[in-house]
């Protein structure tokens, strides 16, 4: 662990210690939820006060020049330290693997090996249009046609009991491995079949609220953190439009690529406002905030993790409260050439990589085992 890191996270947790008794940690949104899963939400509102926790999707399962390999990370090959979080993706579960080509069985050990290390997984779900079990990108419309009543609502019980054996499963030495479940993510834009122009409010809202209520009241899943989140937005009242309520939320997120490709100053104070509006509804809802997805694909500017990430994660004494911030996968070369969003030892964007994890605000998973 880096030494400046050492002593600040001494005298915060000094600081954290002697405030403890004033500031009750908010409970997760799941009123029996497992022990593991309150850990993890107590650890992560500590964490926050300290520093961002720096995630990767897929990392375990492949990288830009690999695929498979035990143990390994294109994160871990640039800096000797494996990112906080991982995300993973559920999309096609049922099948032996997911959408980009992750073995869900390897999935499972990934996610407890990282949980047995102190790292915190995150999983999205690019869930099939079960119109025609395409994909996540079919807008055909569908929200209403799985909802109670619907005709293709057996067909999503189906999928959500998939998730919930998933989940249920996902135990190390008798315990549950909790997870930060971020389904029916960027509903705000009109991309996927639960966006905006696919479905209506209120359906968004009938839609996440059965997903919550189907695995925690019927299926038992007390093992999840629950995600909202949207694209890039321009305003609170947009984040919050089709915001299921309190009791279904423990993360509010926001997805946003399209304000990282420059440092001009219009994405800087996009930036800026994003971030300042989701740090101050979680803070005033006993919520978490986060950036739960970010990248630049093909990392055209080396100087990127600093110029730009980090920049925006120190801009403001707000910004500093970020929980976590996630870029995107690194994808096999020989699969989709040029679709990475983390670093990787060949790329020249590897120092400036080093740079970023050295900086104090950044936190890696050496930092916040326990
Ligand atoms: C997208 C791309 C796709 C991938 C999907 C789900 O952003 O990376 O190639 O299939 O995410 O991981």
């Amino acid at each position: 662990m880096k030494l400046n890191r050492i002593a600040t996270l001494l005298t915060i947790g000094v600081l954290w210690t002697a405030n403890a008794s004033f500031t009750p940690t908010p409970s997760p949104s799941d009123p029996d939820a497992d022990a593991n899963v309150r850990t993890l939400f107590a650890k992560l509102h500590r964490l926050s006060r300290l520093g961002t926790l720096f995630g990767h999707q897929d990392d375990r399962a492949y990288g830009v020049h690999w695929k498979e390999e035990e143990v390994r990370s294109d994160v871990f090959d640039v800096c000797g330290d494996f990112p906080a979080v991982s995300g993973w993706d559920l999309g096609e579960l049922g099948k032996e693997r997911n959408l980009d080509g992750v073995s869900f069985d390897k999935m499972q050990q990934w996610m407890i090996d990282i949980h047995r290390r102190g790292g915190i997984n995150t999983v999205s779900w690019h869930m099939v249009n079960l119109a025609n079990d395409s994909n996540s990108w079919d807008t055909t419309r569908s929200v209403q046609r799985i909802l109670p009543g619907g005709d293709l609502h057996g067909k999503f019980l189906s999928k959500l009991d998939l998730f919930a054996a998933f989940a249920n499963d996902l135990q190390v030495d008798g315990e549950l491995v909790p997870l930060i479940f971020r389904p029916w993510h960027e509903h705000n834009g009109n991309w996927f079949w639960w966006g905006a122009a696919h479905c209506s409010v209120e359906e968004y809202k009938s839609l996440w609220r059965f997903t919550v209520e189907y695995l925690r009241d019927r299926k038992g899943v007390h093992s999840l953190l629950y995600a909202y989140s949207p694209n890039t937005f321009q305003s609170e009242a947009e984040y919050l439009e089709r915001y299921p309520g309190d009791e279904y939320i423990d993360i509010l997120g926001f997805d946003d690529y399209a304000n990282v490709r420059d440092s001009e100053e219009r994405s800087r104070k996009n930036l800026a406002r994003q971030i300042q509006a989701v740090v101050r509804l979680a803070g005033e809802r006993g919520k978490l905030p986060a950036w739960t997805e970010t990248g630049l694909e093909g990392l055209s500017n080396p100087n990127w993790f600093t110029s730009i990430l980090l920049n925006a994660l120190t801009a403001s004494p707000q910004a500093k409260h970020l929980t976590w911030v996630l870029v995107w996968r690194n994808a096999n070369a020989q699969d989709k050439s040029n679709h990475f969003y983390g670093p990787h030892p060949q790329h020249p964007s590897a120092a400036d990589f080093r740079r970023f994890y050295q900086d104090p605000l950044t936190l890696f998973l050496r930092d916040i085992s326990e």
